[in-house]
């Protein structure tokens, strides 16, 4: 029988490539995001490549009542979930602190946090009636380092952490096994986002380097998820050859 998964954020990026990953692995997948087309569109590109079953659930992870609705209306069949992928998130804007646009804030403590845990609180309670289950939370390298203009976005991946180890704590007794996955660049559509559609001052945050891509995430994913039953990968950190840490890159 396959296995369920269910991944946040997966109309793009680290999401879309480990719910693809997922499937190869022959598990059916649930998939959520905001954007209902692309959605729709993996979902059948899911059922006709790997011959998986797909739920989509169309809401915004900052937003209580649509995350419970949503989860609550997930058919009985589909509730066995094996593995949580706690992917959706943000970065908004690049300033400093004192300059900051609060709205940025909010929508970053919304979604990388409160969104988490939102999602977690419904799925997680599944997992410790089942005595079963694994939460992937992603983190970044943003969240076991702070750099110049990263404030806010590096506070919600610095709770993303904490998070995760209380987790790991609380469902212990439970056999819920808890991984944190903390990337450094990845070229995906995030520093579109987090420059609101720039898509030039996107593209320069990785000039002149060969940053990570979706698909290496989704292989330390797939490491995390294929160990043995008495292994619990509790943190991989996964950088470009090109960055040592948050402030230092190798460009040429
Ligand atoms: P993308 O922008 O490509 O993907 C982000 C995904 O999150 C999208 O599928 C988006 O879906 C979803 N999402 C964002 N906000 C919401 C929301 N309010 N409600 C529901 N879904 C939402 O970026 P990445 O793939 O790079 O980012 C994925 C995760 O990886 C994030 O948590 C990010 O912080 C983390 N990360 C990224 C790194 C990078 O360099 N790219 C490095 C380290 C960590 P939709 O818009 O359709 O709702
Ligand atoms: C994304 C990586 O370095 O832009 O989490 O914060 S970084």
């Amino acid at each position: 029988m396959n296995k369920i998964a269910l991944v946040t954020g997966a109309t793009s990026g680290i999401g879309k490539a480990t719910a693809t990953m997922l499937a190869k692995n022959n598990y059916h997948l649930i998939i959520t995001g905001r954007r209902k087309e692309r959605l729709a569109e993996l979902a059948l590109s899911l059922q006709k490549e790997f011959n998986v079953q797909t739920l989509e659930l169309n809401f915004d992870v900052r937003n209580r009542e649509e995350v419970q609705n949503s989860i609550a209306q997930i058919p009985e069949n589909w509730k066995n979930i094996d593995i949580l992928v706690n992917n959706a998130g943000l970065a908004s804007g690049l300033s400093l602190i004192h300059e900051a646009d609060i709205d940025d804030w909010e929508k970053m403590i919304d979604t990388n946090v409160k969104g988490l845990l939102y999602i977690s609180r419904q799925i997680m309670p599944l997992m410790v009636n089942r005595k079963k289950g694994h939460i992937i939370n992603i983190s970044s390298i943003a969240g076991k380092e702070t750099y110049l203009k990263g404030n806010v976005y590096c506070a919600t991946k610095h709770s993303v952490e904490a998070l995760t180890k209380a987790m790991r704590i609380d469902l212990l007794p439970f056999g819920v096994k808890v991984t944190s996955i903390s990337p450094g660049m990845v070229e995906t559509e995030f520093s579109e986002v987090r420059f609101h559609g720039d898509k030039q001052k996107a593209a320069e945050v990785y000039k002149g380097l060969t940053p990570l891509f979706a698909q290496d995430i989704a292989d330390a994913i797939e490491f995390a998820i294929t160990r043995p039953n008495h292994v619990n990968i509790n943190d991989i950190l996964i950088m470009p050859t090109a960055q040592a840490n948050s402030s230092h890159t190798h460009r040429v």
